[in-house]
């Protein structure tokens, strides 16, 4: 039997399993040779993890790794029910709030190494956490895509820790009663961009696609993001909400330190705001974890879904 320790946790409603043991050693180098490690070479871990029978399409898995610099609280690599995440806002918040549960930390700053950089995340005294992320740039400025059925349909392409696509003018209702015909129309746009050769820098797939409402309930945007493995994201998606502000920055719609509220389809929300340093767009977010559960997995090498249903 293999055990796995875990600690689940929720923001705004998007769940976070953070594993804090016995996943297979990934030894001391960055969170990017890790990664890499664990997705060529103990892949059926993952699965394991986030796949039914015993995860679901929705949850994001986190290895809680050792950091490499002793100024770092943790490293940690993101995964689902697909592969591997570069950063993950709403599961650094989630790793955050799980150390805080774990007696690990307290209030204040805490860098944590994540595959694509370094962040920072405060714990604040009401348990909210910030996440001051990697720098987000927009990379194309509504680039047209033919959607079948649709037309062209025009976005922007920008990072924030994963590659987004961004659309406003879409013609969808984004609702929480609306999921099926959201989750259809994005997933076309997604096969669509690949097919038509519309990438992320060097080449790079745009695995989430993000559309926009104004109708958000005195929020500043209501959002729906097709995460890659076609699951929605229940938060309102911190790589996501990143993406956006470094659109909004780059359109001259948000100045520094300006407070932008982003919404989620079922109505959570994180704050966010960017600063400007050396040219680049900074942006931070702020949102809160609730933890719910603490659970060892058991993998029993007699069960044929015990690695996970890989569909
Ligand atoms: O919060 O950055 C995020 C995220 C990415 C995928 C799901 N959530």
């Amino acid at each position: 039997m293999q055990r796995i320790q875990v600690i689940d946790s929720h923001t705004g409603g998007e769940p976070t399993r953070l594993v804090v043991g016995g996943f297979p050693d990934l030894g001391g180098g960055s969170m990017a040779e890790r990664r890499a490690l664990l997705a060529d070479q103990h892949d059926k871990w993952r699965a394991a993890t986030v796949l039914e029978p015993r995860g679901s399409d929705v949850i994001v898995g986190a290895l809680l790794c050792e950091p490499v610099s002793k100024d770092a609280a943790a490293g940690v690599v993101f995964f689902n029910n697909t592969g591997y995440l570069g950063m993950c806002g709403h599961g650094t918040i989630g790793l955050v709030a799980s150390l805080a549960h774990m007696g690990r930390i307290g209030a204040g700053e805490h860098r944590i190494e994540t595959p694509v950089g370094t962040v920072t995340a405060t714990l604040h005294a009401d348990g909210s956490v910030s996440v001051r992320n990697v720098p987000a740039y927009r990379h194309l400025h509504q680039a047209a895509v033919q959607l079948p059925g649709h037309g062209t349909v025009r976005g922007d392409v920008a990072w924030g820790g994963n590659w987004f696509f961004l659309v406003s003018e879409h013609g969808q209702r984004v609702a929480s009663d609306n999921l099926a015909a959201l989750t259809g129309y994005t997933a076309a746009l997604r096969r669509a961009l690949a097919a038509q050769g519309i990438t992320g820098a060097e080449g790079a797939e745009i695995d989430h696609i993000e559309l926009f409402s104004d109708d958000s309930e005195g929020a500043d945007s209501r959002n729906f993001v097709l995460c890659p493995g076609n699951a929605y994201d229940r938060s309102p998606c911190g790589t996501g909400t990143s993406a956006k502000i470094a659109c909004l920055a780059a359109d001259g719609k948000l100045a520094p330190g300006e407070a932008w509220t982003q919404a989620s389809v079922i109505g959570s929300r994180f704050e966010a705001s960017y600063t400007l340093e050396d040219g680049k767009v900074i942006p931070t977010l702020r949102g809160r974890a609730h933890i719910s559960a603490e659970a060892t997995l058991l993998i029993d090498d007699s069960d044929p879904f015990g690695w996970g249903i890989r569909t």
